[in-house]
């Protein structure tokens, strides 16, 4: 039996472990869930994961519950080669680094945003809530200086979870290209992937025609930058 992952596509979590089980070649068996709102629980995800969030990943006896943590497990399960988050220590380290910078640092500025638009209908998006997608901009370009993906010259899970969370964030702050020209060159790259649309492009399309439908109007992006 496939893995199954209970999942949204619009979920930039999500994305990233249908990104990483493409790069694999793995089938998972997709469960789709209802998310952005607590008016349509699933009684089995509840079961599986009491906080009732997606990624949820369940292969066998084993569940899991955070995204990052999934996508590595599929990598040391599933993968025929290691690059994509290598069994090296000094490199699995670096990756390990960007997958928590993702998970704690960079995923929530983006988070914040999209749950006050869609969750708490707010129609304003603050100053503070812009800049701190700026910032974050910012660090991700400077990461980038002189490398092809976030951790080096290879392609690793650590870029897929940094970039369904930055392409989530595009939804209200395109990328300059002038001001971040690194982080708009992997960006750029990473479009250019075989299997992005479908693991990431589509989910993303989705959820950015929610939230021009929970603002009610068209997203003024240029004056958000
Ligand atoms: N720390 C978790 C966060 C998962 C998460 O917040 N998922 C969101 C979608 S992006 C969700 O399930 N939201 C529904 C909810 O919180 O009710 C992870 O990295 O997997």
């Amino acid at each position: 039996m496939p893995p199954k992952l209970y999942y949204n596509a619009m979920s930039p979590r999500c994305r990233a472990v249908l990104m990483t089980a493409k790069a694999l070649g793995l089938e998972l068996e997709l469960e789709e869930i209802h998310v952005y709102s607590k008016d349509h629980l699933d009684e089995t995800l509840q079961r599986l994961n009491p906080k009732h969030t997606v990624p949820t990943l369940v292969d066998n006896d084993v569940v899991i519950c955070e995204c990052h943590a999934a996508v590595g497990y599929l990598v040391d399960k599933y993968g025929d080669e290691d690059n994509l988050y290598p069994k090296d220590q000094n490199e699995r380290a670096l990756v390990d680094q960007k997958l928590h910078f993702d998970a704690e640092n960079l995923f929530p500025r983006v988070d914040a945003i999209i749950r006050s638009i869609v969750e708490e209908n707010e129609k304003e998006i603050s100053t503070d809530k812009i800049s701190a997608i700026t910032e974050a901009y910012k660090l991700v370009d400077a990461f980038l200086e002189d490398k092809t993906y976030i951790v080096g010259d290879s392609l690793t899970i650590a870029d897929f979870c940094c970039v369904t969370t930055i392409s989530t964030a595009t939804i209200i702050i395109p990328i300059s290209t002038e001001k971040y020209p690194n982080l708009s060159t992997w960006y750029r790259n990473f479009k250019n992937l075989e299997y992005y649309e479908k693991t990431n492009g589509d989910g993303l399309n989705k959820l950015d025609a929610l939230v021009e439908l929970k603002l009610g109007r068209p997203k003024t992006k240029e004056l958000c930058d």
